[in-house]
């Protein structure tokens, strides 16, 4: 079929899909969330409180010992934002709570207290949020009650050349004082400005939420909490805990302390769950848009190594924080040198990656997570426990590195910086098998339109073929065509080497493509070729369209003396042996003559033994109606013998043909004729 007929027929097939969109939020409020960040003692939660009204530390110890321990949350509306707070521990021991909660940030508050200035966790925790590519920010110089002007101005200056060339150069830095009050208005416009330019997220993408918390509400059940960071999710809704794979309906939702219908990517929100026990879900699980998502033990993903690490070496063994979750996992370095393409994460160690440098990797992580492309990530050093690097996920559900894969560090070059059309491209060719829906999505991220969109650009300019739409399965055109070409050439070797039979079963012509090739395509190449009238199919056979069973002369000779040996002889028929042996054509041939004759029903093989011309056996029904008529519905063997002349040697066998036929039924030693 010529392309552009193909490409239409997809189109057009693809009008009235329905997908499952929910309507657009109905505020036009904006949604954003703040992570707080700093040293322990700066006074995050302090601010976080003058600012909401709401202390954020919320457990008995917190409270008691007077210092964050895990994340804490308060809410405010302003100006038309709606600022969800996420407040971090500043607390070395505890940067992993810091990190479950940093994960889902649109913008920072970099707390930084004026009488002590740049601490150790200023730095690890800025680090970190470079690393997680925050955008913006604002820093608010705590404490300024403490320390006369002058020091707040050196502080500021240290602060500027502290943020240089990161996404804070340039951001507001603002005095404070949470006890008296000082600068935190200015505060507010500072972040509301960062909240303007902070991009909402992304609604339109498949429900996400990793969770943070989870606990039980008397009256509710379960109640599991995290920032929302893509898509939406409704009351009533079914949705999909991830990695256990259990699904669980929505029953209450809240967000901003409120009870709502609908929460949407931005928003901080509480999900009460049916059917699942608060123990049975932990930090870092996370609950999803079902089979929109998989879970992973393998991510291939840009790394970055912090300009103070250590150098890492090929297989080191690393802390992997992303999202909420937590997990240890082995590095391999991917070379890029050569003809970048060679994967040097199979067996021998290359050399380590330095500091300040950039490198693909594979994560082989040793507890299954859910991982998005795209989501970025950060790799600690395990003692001591130090933030060294992060980075951006590019297949989510890598594959096993292999030497044969030779391509890998060339398509994750695409998957970082090629366009949507360009990778689903190479995603496709590098699968053999053909790749379909259920794989895409969980690789790329993207909506089921937007793979549609990008696949038909790709059939358009003939790079791929739609081997199936529903469920869709691409596989890159040139395979689908050696596809064709070795069906058309298997049939062709079939004819030749045998001429006298119609044509290839299809199952044959089917196993004759191997396991390389699945079942769909075998189907839509096949019938590919009957439309373009290459192929043809009769009964189960598949034949060229032209090819017709051509006997020589001799042949059709034979074949007429074998019909007329049995026509001849009625009920008592000769062997078949016998007759094949008195024809002038070798037995292979005169088997194959009479496998013919077997398959026009023109011959009837009753018994591995005996066949009967079909003339004979349509008399039979005839000839025992006539004897039921005279003699009663019973006939035992002798009088079958004596009624078609035939000895006990026919006899039973042809009994046994027409209990098959139900012409006759068994009843100990006799027949009942039906
Ligand atoms: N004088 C003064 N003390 C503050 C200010 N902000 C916080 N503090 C105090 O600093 C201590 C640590 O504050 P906290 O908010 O727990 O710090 P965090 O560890 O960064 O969350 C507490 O005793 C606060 O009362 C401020 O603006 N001025
Ligand atoms: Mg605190």
């Amino acid at each position: 079929m010529p392309r552009e007929r193909r490409c239409r027929r997809y189109t057009a097939k693809r009008r009235g899909r329905i997908e499952r969109i929910h309507l657009p939020m109905s505020e036009s409020i904006k949604n954003v969330i703040v992570g707080t960040a700093g040293h322990i003692d700066h006074g995050k939660s302090t601010l976080i409180e003058a600012l909401t009204g709401t202390h954020p530390d919320r457990l008995e110890e917190e409270k008691r010992r007077g210092i964050t321990i895990d994340l804490g949350f308060a809410f405010l509306e302003e100006g038309g934002v709606r600022f969800g707070f996420v407040d971090v521990p500043g607390h070395e021991r505890f940067v992993k709570n810091m990190l479950a909660g940093t994960s889902g940030i649109d913008s920072l508050l970099l707390v930084i207290a004026a009488d002590e200035a740049i601490k150790p966790q200023t730095r690890e925790h800025f680090d970190i949020c470079r690393l997680l590519g925050v955008q913006r920010g604002v820093v608010a110089l705590t404490k300024s009650d403490l320390v006369d002007a002058d020091s707040v101005e050196l502080v500021k200056l240290e602060i500027e050349e502290f943020v240089k060339g990161s996404f804070l150069e340039g951001a507001p830095i603002l005095a404070v004082s949470a006890k008296t009050g000082a600068g935190i208005p200015d505060l507010k416009r500072a972040l509301l400005g960062a909240a303007r330019e902070t991009a909402s997220r992304q609604t339109q993408r498949y429900f996400r939420l990793p969770i943070d918390r989870s606990f039980a509400v008397k009256g509710f059940g379960t109640v599991v909490t995290g920032t929302l960071i893509s898509g939406q999710v409704a009351v009533g809704e079914q949705v999909e805990l991830l990695p256990q794979n259990t699904k669980l309906r929505v029953r209450g939702l809240q967000t901003g302390g409120k009870a709502v219908e609908q929460a949407g990517a931005g928003q901080r929100t509480a999900v009460n769950l049916v059917g699942i026990e608060h123990t049975a879900i932990a930090r870092g699980m996370v609950i999803v848009a079902p089979g929109r998502f998989g879970k992973t033990r393998r991510v291939d993903a840009q790394l970055d190594l912090l300009n103070g690490a250590p150098p890492l070496k090929h297989r080191a063994q690393v802390h992997f924080h992303v999202g909420t979750a937590e997990t240890i996992a082995e590095v391999l370095l991917y070379s890029e040198s050569g003809n970048g393409s060679s994967p040097k994460a199979v067996g021998k160690a290359g050399p380590a990656l330095q500091p300040g440098n950039r490198s693909f990797v594979q994560f082989q992580l040793a507890e299954e997570i859910v991982v998005g492309r795209g989501d970025r990530f950060i790799v600690r050093r395990a003692s001591p426990a130090t933030t060294i690097g992060g980075g951006e996920v590019l297949d989510p559900l890598a594959k096993r590195p292999s030497k044969k894969d030779s391509g890998r560090v060339r398509f994750l070059n695409t998957l970082a910086a090629g366009s949507r059309v360009e990778i689903l491209q190479a995603m496709v060719e590098r699968n053999v098998l053909g790749i379909g829906m259920a794989e895409i999505v969980p690789r790329t991220g993207w909506s089921e339109t937007e793979v549609h969109a990008a696949a038909q650009n790709l059939v358009k300019t003939g790079a791929i073929h739609v081997v199936n739409e529903e469920p869709l399965l691409l596989l890159a055109e040139p395979l689908f065509e050696e596809v064709w070409r070795r069906l058309l050439a298997r049939v062709d070797s079939f004819h030749r080497e045998n001429p006298l039979l119609p044509g290839i079963a299809r199952e044959d012509l089917r196993s004759s493509l191997g396991r390389r090739v699945r079942a769909e395509t075998f189907r839509a190449a096949l019938e590919d070729l009957i439309k373009r009238n290459k192929l043809a199919v009769q009964g189960e056979w598949v034949k060229n369209p032209g090819a017709e069973i051509s006997l020589t002369p001799e042949e059709a000779k034979a074949k007429e003396q074998i019909e007329r040996a049995f026509a001849g002889t009625g009920l008592a028929v000769p062997s078949v042996k016998e007759v094949l042996a008195q024809l002038a054509i070798e037995s292979r041939r005169a088997e194959k003559i009479l496998q013919i004759l077997l398959r026009d029903k023109v011959l009837v093989r009753v018994s591995p033994e005996l066949i009967f011309h079909r003339d004979a056996l349509a008399r039979l029904p005839g000839i025992l109606q006539g004897y039921k008529k005279t003699r009663g519905d019973r006939i035992g063997v002798p009088a079958f013998k004596e009624l078609t002349g035939i000895t006990r040697k026919y006899a039973i066998p042809l009994l046994e043909y027409l209990d098959r036929q139900r012409l006759t039924r068994r009843m100990g030693d006799e027949r009942v004729i039906l």
